[in-house]
């Protein structure tokens, strides 16, 4: 896999209802609109992103196995699991590929149960709070730093 490889774009549990789901916190963007602006955002560069969503943990891990060797970087909302997954936070140093932690929200001001991440200490970074502008400024990262 060379630096210049696509970069993988993870969505978790309950992101497919971006647009309807809770827009105070999440805005009214869609998972569709998202990825079209990770797209967008990286053929500005000259770079390919590949999307995948699930609301399963399983289906997710094997996403992540399989970026291994392919994928350059992962950019990832890990919905709830964020806050409950060992299993998931394993699977992303399995690439060994610079993995960006993305919430929609600031998770720091709401519930103290969102202000732990199993993923953040294996994250290269970690934005929250910029709505989903935070999925574009990952991808401007993980190209702006190789
Ligand atoms: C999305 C979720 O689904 C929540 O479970 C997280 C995150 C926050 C977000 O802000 O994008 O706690």
């Amino acid at each position: 896999m060379s630096a210049s490889g696509p970069i993988l774009v993870l969505n978790g549990p309950n992101l497919n209802m971006l647009g309807t789901r809770q827009p105070e916190v999440y805005g009214s963007d869609t998972l569709d609109d998202v990825v079209a602006l990770c797209r967008r955002t990286a053929e500005r560069h000259g770079r390919a992103v590949t999307a995948f969503h699930s609301n399963s943990e399983g289906a997710l891990i094997d996403r992540i196995h399989a970026a291994r060797g392919v994928e350059s970087g992962i950019v990832i909302n890990p919905g709830g699991l964020t806050h409950t997954s060992v299993a998931l936070r394993d699977a992303l140093v399995i690439p060994e590929v610079p993995v960006v932690e993305v919430h929609i929200s600031n998770v720091h001001a709401r519930e103290e149960f969102r202000h732990h991440s199993f993923v953040s200490p294996i994250a290269t970074a970690v934005v929250a709070g910029m709505g989903v502008f935070g999925y574009a400024a990952a991808i401007e990262f993980l190209i702006e730093r190789g």
